[in-house]
């Protein structure tokens, strides 16, 4: 496994690369072109220009997150040809720039959801928490616009302004897309970038859904064992892969994440873990990575990624907020270099543990 940390890029992050080089054991990071938006191509320059940036403070890129897929090509519309050859080029260019595992998402119109992105814990940290009750009761602009005020002036990623402007329009043109529906393009989509995957070796991560169930009526489709097991199938194929998201996959307590990374073997290219704690159905609060402060067995899911031979970049999750951070909430320094070492520890003592026997 690779320790790695999520960078937003200069300017959109209150995290530099200088930090990051200083957290144990991290030698690459997981970044994006943050203002290029979905469905554009990705110039070989300005890749380029990232990738020296991240090489010159002795780090590598060592995957993507995220290429953001186009709305078109979710809802299947003839346009969706435009962007999927977009996307294509990127691909290629990311590619020749040496990068090969980008990490995407198939939500419509959303990415991830929160209803609170500072809730106040007994110890004065905050966390990103969902609640069903509060998200039933506004509307999707509401919930864009609450996103946006509270992000501590950073954009979000998946809440990018240009977004804001399109919601009504979108969810219009939403409306006859059912799961099914969203399941064949995303088929059609994999198998139109296959042959430029199979050719430069890229691995696709596709990011479960989060929450892993539907928002605001709109269908989502990578959310349990079945639906990733009969995505991986329906285009079976090494470069067609998945981000174990523990905390997306897991704000579900029926998912049994251990059943999920065995089930995923050799298919995985990406891992994030975190940890949450679920309070009711549909009502849970982000934690710290520790096991003991969420409701996951963390020391489990490392193991089981380690027994699948899992080699991939791995990466902390939404840390909380602590020692007074400013910062885009969920992506703080200090928790999740917390969440790294926590990691690191669990890590050495499971492979320790694994050569001993
Ligand atoms: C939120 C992230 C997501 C994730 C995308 C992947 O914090 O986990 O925005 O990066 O869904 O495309």
């Amino acid at each position: 496994m690779e320790m790695t940390f999520r960078w937003f890029g200069t300017g959109h992050d209150s995290v530099t690369l200088e930090n990051i080089r200083q957290i144990p054991n991290v030698t690459g990071v997981i970044t994006t072109l943050y203002d290029v938006p979905a469905g554009e191509v990705w110039e070989l320059g300005d890749i380029l220009k990232l990738k020296s940036e991240v090489e010159a403070a002795g780090l590598k890129i060592s995957g993507i997150e995220s290429v953001n897929i186009h709305d078109s090509i979710k809802i299947g519309s003839p346009d969706r040809e435009h962007y999927i050859d977009n996307y294509i080029t990127t691909l290629e260019n990311l590619a020749k720039a040496g990068i090969h595992m980008v990490c995407y998402n198939f939500m419509p119109v959303f990415d991830w959801t929160r209803s609170d992105l500072a809730k106040r814990r007994p110890d004065g940290s905050t966390v990103l928490s969902y609640d069903q009750e509060l998200i039933d009761k506004i509307n999707p602009e509401e919930m864009f616009k609450q996103i946006d005020g509270n992000s501590n002036g950073f954009v979000m990623p998946g809440w990018e302004p240009d977004r804001l402007a399109k919601v009504k329009e979108l969810f219009e043109r939403y409306k006859d897309v059912d799961e099914e529906k969203l399941f064949c393009n995303l088929v059609y989509f994999l198998n139109r970038i296959r042959h430029v995957c199979e050719e430069y070796n890229i691995k696709m991560a596709i990011h479960p859904d989060d929450p892993a169930w539907p928002v605001f009526g709109l269908p989502r489709i990578v959310n349990n064992k079945e639906n990733i097991l009969r995505i991986l199938s329906a285009v079976d194929s090494e470069f067609n892969g998945l981000t174990m998201c523990t905390g997306s996959l897991g704000s579900n307590p029926n998912n049994d994440l251990c059943d999920i990374i065995r089930a995923a073997k050799g298919r995985i290219h990406f891992a994030h873990v975190r940890n949450l704690i679920h309070h009711a159905p549909g009502k849970f609060d982000e934690a710290a990575h520790l096991s003991k402060d969420g409701s996951f067995d963390m020391y489990e899911i490392m193991k089981t990624l380690y027994e699948i031979g899992f080699n991939g970049p791995v990466r902390p999750d939404h840390g909380r907020m602590i020692w007074g951070e400013v910062a885009m909430p969920g992506y703080g320094l200090y928790d999740r270099a917390l969440g790294v070492c926590y990691l690191n520890g669990l890590a050495e003592a499971i492979e320790k543990a694994g050569r001993a026997r």
